[in-house]
């Protein structure tokens, strides 16, 4: 596999998150494109395409465009829902640890996800579009609302755009910075003026969304990847990847490598070739484990360096490709360590509804620390096991699940570890020799 630069082809040339300098490469075609055909035909040929979701659970764009009522929503013989308002929200709120993504995406190259949007909205017949952003990150929002302010004075966004007669107003809000709220459902429980908790699901979104109405929420790179395929095609965008896993995809790379960063490449590309491109392991050291895509995917070890990182590989070695963050880990790093700082995050990122997550992750960490510091008592490493099946597939949303999966993927891989920190009355790791966990 080679490198293949769409989204981050120009990040490095000056002022490449201007409209000009987007135009200048095709900017604003793909919408063109998209303004010339029928709405439902937009959304066939992203079906076509075979996009898949890239926040984290790959569900198919398309598949989930088309959820929405089909109808126009001034048909009156139509299905009631199809004349309630629809809305696509873009989910920005970015915070699983190890992703780091969309936030360069939309620093350097924000006029791909506001072109997106404007297609995205236009085939399903929205008017109104949001783009829900991680509210720590100013210089990321200055820049996104800059761009939505070139669009609307270039006649891209608000009324008539491009003098195709369509409308299509976007919206930047500032999230005040909790994980949960890049759950969905969170999300548009925040967007509404609530505090962000999670609502049962169904009915998903795509039914009742924001204001109960008809929404779709897609993240960042799913949007933004979109106004490539109009420009290029279904078939330039199939003849990357696999049947099941088509197009490119924005790797990041973190922790103990040589150059960490964004690598844009193939679904299927391997941690292997990622780590060529990216001087490798830093000099000295050797890969220990690594996450797939951020902490709440099963960590994996040298033996799945040769995985396709794609939806089907990595699930069919034990993890999920997720967000695409590939946290590299070497032999300095102590994993029980590493596995406390990641459910630290978890206990204070849940967000108390349900029971499991909110006191299994408390009890989690109270047993971490104890390794940690003195070793901990007899009984820990299964105590550790049963609060996490407790909380696997028995909590109300993804968080649960995601803190539960470090703690069982490194106890799978690193038991001896764990037993060696009993043994060794706390961690037998110099701190001093672990640069991430210091
Ligand atoms: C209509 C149906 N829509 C599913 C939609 C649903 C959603 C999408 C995927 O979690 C994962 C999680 C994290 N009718 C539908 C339907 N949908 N069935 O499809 O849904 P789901 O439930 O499979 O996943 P999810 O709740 O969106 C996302 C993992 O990603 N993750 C990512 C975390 C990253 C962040 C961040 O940095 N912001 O949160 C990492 O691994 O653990 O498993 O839109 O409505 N029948
Ligand atoms: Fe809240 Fe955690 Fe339950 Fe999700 S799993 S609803 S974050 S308490």
């Amino acid at each position: 596999m080679t490198l293949t630069p769409v989204l981050s082809r120009h990040w490095d040339s000056p002022d490449s998150w201007t409209l000009d300098a987007y135009r200048a490469h095709g900017g604003y075609d793909g919408l063109r494109t998209a303004l010339s055909m029928d709405p439902d035909d937009v959304i066939a040929l992203v079906k076509d395409s075979g996009l898949r979701g890239r926040g984290g659970a790959g569900f198919p764009v398309g598949a989930k465009w088309s959820f929405i009522p089909q109808s126009r929503p001034d048909d009156e013989t139509a299905n009631p829902a199809a004349q309630k308002p629809h809305y696509l929200v873009v989910n920005a709120d970015e915070s699983e640890p190890g992703t780091c993504k969309d936030m360069p995406l939309l620093t350097a190259n924000p006029h791909a996800l506001v072109e997106g949007a404007v297609i995205a909205a236009y085939a399903i017949r929205a008017r109104h579009a949001f783009v829900y952003l991680r509210g720590e990150v100013i210089p990321v929002l200055r820049r996104l609302q800059a761009a939505v302010d070139e669009a609307y004075a270039a006649g891209l966004l608000g009324v008539d755009i491009d003098g195709s007669g369509v409308d299509v107003d976007l919206v930047v809000h500032a999230g005040a910075g909790a994980y949960i709220c890049g759950e969905e459902t969170a999300l548009l429980d925040s967007l509404e003026g609530r505090r962000g908790q999670p609502r049962l699901r169904p009915p998903f979104p795509a039914v009742a969304g924001l204001y109960a109405c008809p929404t779709v929420v897609n993240n960042v790179e799913s949007i933004s990847s979109v106004p490539a395929i109009l420009r290029n095609g279904v078939e330039w965008f199939r003849t990357m990847g696999s049947e099941k896993s088509p197009g490119f995809t924005l790797y990041s790379l973190s922790g103990h490598v040589t150059h960490p960063g964004q690598y844009e490449a193939p679904l299927g590309t391997t941690l292997r070739e990622l780590l060529g491109y990216a001087g490798g392991v830093r000099a000295g050291h050797t890969l220990k484990f690594w996450t797939p895509g951020g902490s709440s995917t099963p960590m994996l070890t040298a033996e799945h360096l040769d995985t396709p990182l794609d939806y089907e590989g990595v699930a069919a070695a034990g993890s999920m490709l997720g967000t695409k963050a590939l946290q590299i880990f070497d032999e300095t790093t102590c994993v029980v360590r590493a596995v406390l700082r990641w459910t630290e995050f978890y206990a204070h990122e849940s967000c108390g509804k349900c029971t499991p997550c909110r006191e299994g992750t408390y009890w989690l960490v109270q047993i971490l620390q104890g390794l940690e510091r003195d070793g901990g008592s007899p009984g820990d490493l299964d105590r550790l096991l049963s609060v996490s099946e407790a909380i696997l597939g028995k909590s109300f949303c993804a968080l649960g699940d995601g803190a539960a999966s470090p703690i069982m993927s490194s106890l799978k891989h690193f038991r001896d570890e764990y037993v060696a920190h009993h043994g060794h009355g706390g961690c037998p790791f110099d701190p001093a020799r672990s640069t991430l966990f210091a």
